[in-house]
């Protein structure tokens, strides 16, 4: 069934649920767990939350505090995760943020937040790990006659939100494509241990579930339409950089591809989040690999334009993550893309078994990557957080192949990406297979640690640094008592220090 654009609500009961967004928000009390919809920018609640920024406000004029968790997919938008850490309104937040204003408040010690892989949080929420969640805010695009909730442009951890809240508010979007209905798969098989059973998806376009997310009516407390876009993900255009770095990645591939390591279609892709990701993606099109298939978490332009052109056959995902171009494609041409796009809840998105089955090619971006192959993608300078972990961690740790993308130097070249010894480890050594920068390619695999130093140094560390970095390998290996892994302890972590010292490098 497909419904009108005009008319998202088809079940008379949840329809008598309408109700401001005002109202709505006084269902969320102070010091709620709040279980909020959205996924990198996409099927986020748009107008509870500024009604609890209302409440907030006039709290805070009667001298009261108002401050909730908000637990969501992952990244919001301003008008979400930037808007209530404005007004102070976040105790903590988990388990992904990508907002400058959030951010901010994370880093100067105001806001808690819980960085996470985000394939555990369903399970760790499950098994009460973060205490009773309270409220779930969630977005929809429709209700159908008998009550299912088609879910939005992300699945996220709505299943579970929905699951374990004792209040469900709804916010039904009709500026989401009523033909989105349809394109979801809702796993509702998945239990703590003892009662696993293994998860049934042996090609990435596997269907497991079903199309609707299930609540039951007496806990929807409140229903609110909206007609509102999603937030737009605003893409570089894609520079010599990450152009180059594309060009390093297919070659690695079409080498693998040579050695019959890989088959000519390759593996089913999974791309992060971020403009270098975005780009290599549009280097695969037209590419030689094909018909391409992709088990991941976000689609970003770059891969909804290989679906486009054919060069990729289907999608597996939790979420879109487009421009307004973007989505002014899907929602023009969606019709060509609805068999081929499955959404998934994360835990499935993301699920370890499932990705060590599959065999994922894993592409994610870094911050930093040091010279032994330990990889930073959350923190700048070892103390400030950037974004978050996200999806990164449950793929590299299950990869085919791990690969890590990154330009060779940052702020205008007054870092380097490759260091001594990274700030902060979200990758270790042992889930890092392979570094690429727009230096080149450095297949860490089979190597040992001194072997790979040399071969970050050699091929991925940018011309000015690369002195700086043999000069501190040599004297490290010539000095230390261990030489499995050398380093100079002191001297590995000055040379973060020193860019702050020096003002290059402000802390986020
Ligand atoms: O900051 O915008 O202020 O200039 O980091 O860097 O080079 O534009 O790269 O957009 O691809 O993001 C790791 C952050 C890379 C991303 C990260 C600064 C740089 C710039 C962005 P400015 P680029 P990208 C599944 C996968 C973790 C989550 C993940 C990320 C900004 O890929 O968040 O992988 N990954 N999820 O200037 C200081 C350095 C720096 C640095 C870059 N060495 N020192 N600043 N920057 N390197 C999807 C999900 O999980 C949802």
């Amino acid at each position: 069934m497909t419904v009108a654009d005009e008319s998202r609500i088809h079940s008379a009961s949840i329809a008598q649920r309408v109700m401001t967004p005002d109202d709505a928000a006084q269902f969320i009390r102070p010091g709620d767990n709040v279980g909020m919809s959205g996924f990198t920018g996409a099927g986020y609640p748009k107008e509870v939350p500024g009604a609890l920024v209302r409440r907030v406000e006039d709290a805070t004029v009667r001298g009261d505090r108002f401050a909730v968790s908000v637990w969501t997919g992952a990244s919001t938008a301003p008008e979400l995760d930037g808007a209530l850490a404005a007004v102070d309104a976040i105790d903590l937040r988990m388990p992904y943020q990508s907002d400058p204003v959030s951010r901010a408040k994370i880093n100067a010690g105001l806001v808690d937040y819980l960085d996470l892989h985000l394939s555990h949080v369903a399970q760790m929420v499950w098994e009460g790990a973060f205490g009773h969640l309270d409220v779930a805010v969630v977005e929809v695009a429709g209700v159908t006659a008998d009550g299912h909730l088609i879910p939005s442009s992300s699945v996220g951890n709505n299943k579970t939100w929905i699951d374990q809240a004792d209040r469900v508010i709804l916010e039904v979007n009709a500026w989401q494509p009523a033909a989105l209905e349809g394109m979801h798969d809702v796993y509702y098989g998945t239990a703590l241990p003892p009662y696993r059973t293994p998860i049934q998806i042996v090609s990435a376009s596997d269907r497991i579930g079903v199309p609707y997310l299930h609540c039951p009516p007496e806990k929807i407390v409140a229903v609110v339409e909206t007609n509102a876009p999603d937030r737009n993900t605003v893409f570089k255009p894609a520079d010599e950089t990450s152009q180059l770095i594309a060009q390093h990645l297919l070659a690695f591939l079409s080498h693998e591809v040579k050695r019959d390591r890989l088959p000519a279609a390759l593996l089913p892709l999974q791309s992060g989040v971020g403009n270098i990701a975005n780009a290599v993606l549009r280097g695969l099109d037209g590419g030689p690999f094909r018909p391409l298939t992709a088990y991941t978490e976000v689609i970003q332009d770059g891969m909804l334009a290989l679906l486009e052109s054919g060069t990729m056959k289907s999608i597996s995902a939790t979420a879109f993550s487009l421009s307004e171009e973007g989505a002014a494609d899907l929602h023009a041409n969606i019709a060509d893309y609805h068999d081929r796009i499955v959404l998934r809840p994360q835990e499935i998105s993301n699920h370890p078994e499932v990705i060590r089955r599959l065999g994922c090619l894993a592409m994610n971006g870094a911050i930093e990557a040091d010279i032994y192959g330990n990889i930073n993608s959350t923190h700048v300078m070892g103390t400030s957080i950037m974004n978050g972990i996200g999806g990164s961690g449950d793929f590299a740790r299950n990869a085919y192949i791990a690969m890590f993308l990154t330009p060779s130097i940052a702020k205008d070249g007054a870092i380097s990406s490759i260091v001594p010894m990274v700030s902060h480890v979200d990758h270790t050594e042992h889930d890092v297979h392979v570094i690429i920068t727009e230096q080149g390619v450095a297949d860490l695999r089979g190597l040992a640690p001194r072997r790979r130093a040399q071969k970050i140094i050699d091929q991925c560390a940018h011309p000015d640094y690369r002195p700086m970095l043999q000069d501190y390998f040599d004297r490290a290996s010539a000095s230390t008592s261990g030489k499995h892994t050398p380093h100079l302890l002191e001297e590995s972590l000055s040379w973060h220090a020193r860019f702050l010292r020096d003002g290059t490098m402000q802390p986020r």
